[in-house]
């Protein structure tokens, strides 16, 4: 499976192309548009939200509830589009009309200079268009398509917020069900309700200070059988893969696994996941510190993958930039923005996981039917818990 994104921020729409999704899998409009709606929620966004209400148009590959085998195309449309007519349409302008909202004083931590180097962009809303998170949108919408293929092989992601702005959420035992359920009531997506109002505390305080704070996303996938993914090639590893997709994600800077960057302090005693075996479960481990993952592949145990989201760089209090016009020290330009993106950007986060754990499994278990695939997943499920 492969997909391809377009769309600028306050251009017409976002344009979504996934390719490879077995046919006759059940899916409806309404299995994409909830996971959207997830994402708009969430404490601390700014007032785009409120503009957008996010609904998908499927335009091609799924026919009377179910894919084709064909590429599956959708859209969603930026309602804000219309206050942005006159400054992103496509038609040719004249020398008489001005370039209205031009950027030329470069954000510091956002894409603008790099991406205007790179294109010679004079005017840098050229780069922000499209490097803006905006267009996580359709990358959730493409997850949206994982996770369904994953729900219909008894696989469930989910995602929360672990810790924003240092306040960190304890670990709580719970299914993935109860998580999804819980974080889904919290107004900042965590599971512990202890740190839910010092958390929001935090977002009204960047706010008022006209600053921005970052934090920490979790992601859990139950249900993976163990050996998927690859100990052969590098490319085809899945932690490596999921690393990869969760460092692709807007102002995502690192990455860990299980007890992560804690593994460089302990010993090795305290750090690998002892084998144990029973009829039933076949083998297990009797701790899940490496998060699901040996030698690149899954070891049966829950994916417990962590993400780190910078503080968004857009700010209303700037920080010194250069004019590549006049080449003068500026304060960077001010656009609106949100103070704390890291609920959405969990939603964001476990489609971005969901994406790469489906792919691989395709891979593992290439099949064009849905049935067949469901059916090869349960015998290698079969064959392993007796091996
Ligand atoms: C974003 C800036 C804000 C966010 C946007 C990402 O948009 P605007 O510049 O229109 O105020 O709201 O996020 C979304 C639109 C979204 O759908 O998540 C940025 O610069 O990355």
């Amino acid at each position: 499976m492969r997909y391809l994104t377009a769309g600028e921020s306050h251009g017409k729409q976002l344009t979504t192309i996934v390719e490879g999704v077995p046919a006759n899998l059940p899916l409806l409009s309404s299995d994409i548009s909830e996971s959207l709606l997830r994402r708009q929620k969430g404490y601390g966004r700014g007032r785009r939200m409120k503009i957008e209400k996010d609904l998908v148009e499927i335009k091609s590959g799924v026919r009377h509830g179910y894919t084709l085998g064909s590429p599956i195309s959708f859209v969603i449309e930026n309602d804000d589009f219309k206050h942005w007519e006159n400054i992103m349409g496509e038609d040719p302008i004249d020398d008489t009309q001005e370039v209205k909202r031009q950027i030329t004083r470069p954000r510091p931590g956002h894409a603008d200079l790099n991406g205007a180097l790179k294109y010679g962009h004079r005017d840098m809303r050229n780069v922000l268009e499209r490097s803006s998170a905006r267009e996580t949108a359709a990358r959730v919408a493409a997850g949206s398509l994982a996770k369904k293929i994953l729900k219909e092989l008894d696989i469930h992601v989910v995602g929360y917020v672990k810790e924003i702005a240092g306040i960190r959420a304890e670990d709580v035992e719970m299914s993935s069900q109860e998580k999804a359920e819980v974080s889904e009531n919290s107004p900042v997506r965590t599971l512990d309700q202890k740190v839910e109002q010092p958390m929001k505390d935090a977002i009204d305080q960047a706010k008022k200070d006209g600053d921005s704070i970052g934090g920490v996303c979790e992601v859990v996938v139950e249900g993976m059988p163990a050996g998927v993914g690859s100990y052969v090639h590098y490319d085809r590893k899945l932690d490596s893969r999921i690393a990869g997709g969760v460092t692709s994600i807007n102002a995502f800077k690192g990455v860990e696994f299980g007890i992560g960057f804690e593994a460089a302090r302990k010993n090795g005693s305290e750090v690998h996941d002892e084998i144990l075996w029973n009829e039933e479960r076949g083998y297990y481990r009797r701790t899940n510190r490496l998060g699901g993952f040996e030698g690149g592949m899954t070891t049966g145990m829950p994916i417990v993958v962590r993400g780190v989201m910078k503080p968004i760089p857009t700010l209303y209090k700037p920080l010194q930039s250069v004019d590549i016009d006049s080449k003068e020290p500026f304060k960077a330009s001010i656009e609106r923005s949100d103070s704390c993106a890291v609920p959405a950007a969990s939603v964001v986060m476990e489609h971005v996981v969901a994406w790469e754990v489906a792919r691989t499994l395709l891979e593992q278990f290439p099949h064009d039917q849905f049935p067949k695939l469901k059916e090869a997943v349960q015998q290698y499920r079969d064959e392993i818990r007796g091996f």
